[in-house]
């Protein structure tokens, strides 16, 4: 069986995932959420969470934040907190879907009120990042129409790049904007950003500091998403990943259950195009635990992202371009496939113990008694915002 050798164990020692505030929160369906015992009660719990899952594998420094869910009167203090506890305050998401106001579109809406009003949310996104030493503002915008007719969808991309242009006019040199996109939902007909082609397009009129924000689970099913991931890395514009995985619709399942194969799939074409460990590229999840444990749920999230790039580092290139170059297309495929079905398990529990963490990080957390603990000292936990 092949081996991870020193390199791959080197390039896995710096990876580096961002889990998001609210997957720690209680989230679920339109139809009821159910509430898990110990889930947080305010953005500092969340954090403490957060930091339980790098604890124990040290592969989830950074904490992504969300605005409004994760307002505090002290930001510095919700960033020496973090630090504190070993982790750092990641990108800043902001919000144009919970507000009445918002109805009928935000960035892109017609009411010159409900547009500035859009607008400088995200400017006190900014001011937030500041404080909290952030990099990304990240903008998921639900706008779109249900109904053909409903708008005008020339006229509410000029109204968006021109939102856009105004927030990006104040980030500070270091910082980034990364626009989401998504193909349906909520709206139903069309929707402003609906795939990479437009986000690149609405964020290259921007400049350097735009990025492209790919989440996985935003894609029609057979997508082959690895092209797009491919091609963005080739353009030099994928900012973020928000990973998940999905059966349907945006799910928002642990990374990985769905389909690990396309997560393999697609963390090979992360390291061909020069985008692991490149600070370029942010590593996020956008997950939701309906029915089970958070933390858990978060450490068995990062343990699939790594095992599956475990994986994808072990494909032999030298031999793969070679069949490639004989058009020996059976050869070049099982070259890929080899490496899929190589069972890193082993070896990466015992490359864990050496740098002094458990072997197997879900059964440590499961005996540290802090499930248990919390479940006790909390109660009342938050809402993560969804499906409130
Ligand atoms: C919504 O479908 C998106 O995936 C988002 O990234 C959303 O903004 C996030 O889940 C919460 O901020
Ligand atoms: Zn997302
Ligand atoms: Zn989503």
């Amino acid at each position: 069986m092949t081996a991870l050798s020193t390199e791959h164990l080197s390039a896995l020692a710096q990876q580096s995932v961002e889990l998001p505030s609210w997957a720690f929160g209680n989230s679920g369906t339109r139809f009821r959420v159910f509430a898990t015992p110990g889930t947080p009660r305010d953005p500092f719990e969340k954090i403490a969470d957060a930091a339980q899952v790098h604890a124990y594998t040290r592969l989830a420094p950074v904490v992504a934040l969300h605005i409004p869910w994760d307002r505090v009167d002290s930001y510095d203090a919700l960033r020496r907190h973090a630090e504190d506890l070993g982790v750092t305050l990641g990108t800043v998401n902001s919000n144009t879907f919970q507000d009445e106001d918002y109805k009928f579109g935000a960035l892109a809406h017609h009411d010159a009120r409900i547009r500035r009003k859009a607008i400088d949310h995200h400017l006190e996104c900014i001011d937030i990042m500041d404080e909290t030493g952030s990099r990304d503002l990240k903008i998921w915008l639900a706008e779109g129409s249900n109904y053909p007719g409903q708008n005008d969808m020339r006229d509410r991309q000029d109204r968006l790049q021109d939102s856009l242009q105004q927030i990006y006019a104040r980030l500070g040199d270091e910082q980034r904007l990364v626009l989401e996109y998504k193909f349906f939902e909520p709206a139903f007909y069309h929707t402003d950003v609906p795939d990479w082609g437009t986000s690149y397009a609405q964020v290259s009129a921007l400049g350097e500091k735009a990025m492209v924000c790919l989440d996985t689970g935003h894609h029609a099913p057979g997508t082959n998403i690895e092209f797009i991931v491919m091609q963005l890395l080739r353009l030099g514009k994928l900012g973020s990943f928000d990973f998940n995985s999905r059966f349907y619709a945006d799910d928002d399942l642990i990374v990985g259950a769905a389909d690990p194969f396309q997560l393999f799939r697609i963390l090979a074409e992360v390291i061909r195009g020069g985008g692991l460990n490149n600070p370029e590229v942010a590593f996020m999840l956008d997950q939701c635990h309906n029915i089970e444990d958070k933390i858990p749920g978060q450490i068995r999230s990062v343990l699939n992202v790594q095992e599956m790039t475990a994986r994808a580092l072990l494909i032999d290139r030298e031999a793969l371009t070679a069949a490639q170059e004989a058009n020996d297309v059976l050869a070049a495929n099982a070259v890929v496939m080899d490496a899929f079905y190589t069972d890193v398990r082993p070896q990466l529990a015992a490359w864990r113990e050496e740098r002094g963490l458990a072997g197997d990080p879900m059964a440590a957390y499961l005996a540290s008694g802090y499930q248990q603990r919390i479940a006790e000292e909390r109660v009342g936990g938050v809402q993560a915002g969804w499906g409130a």
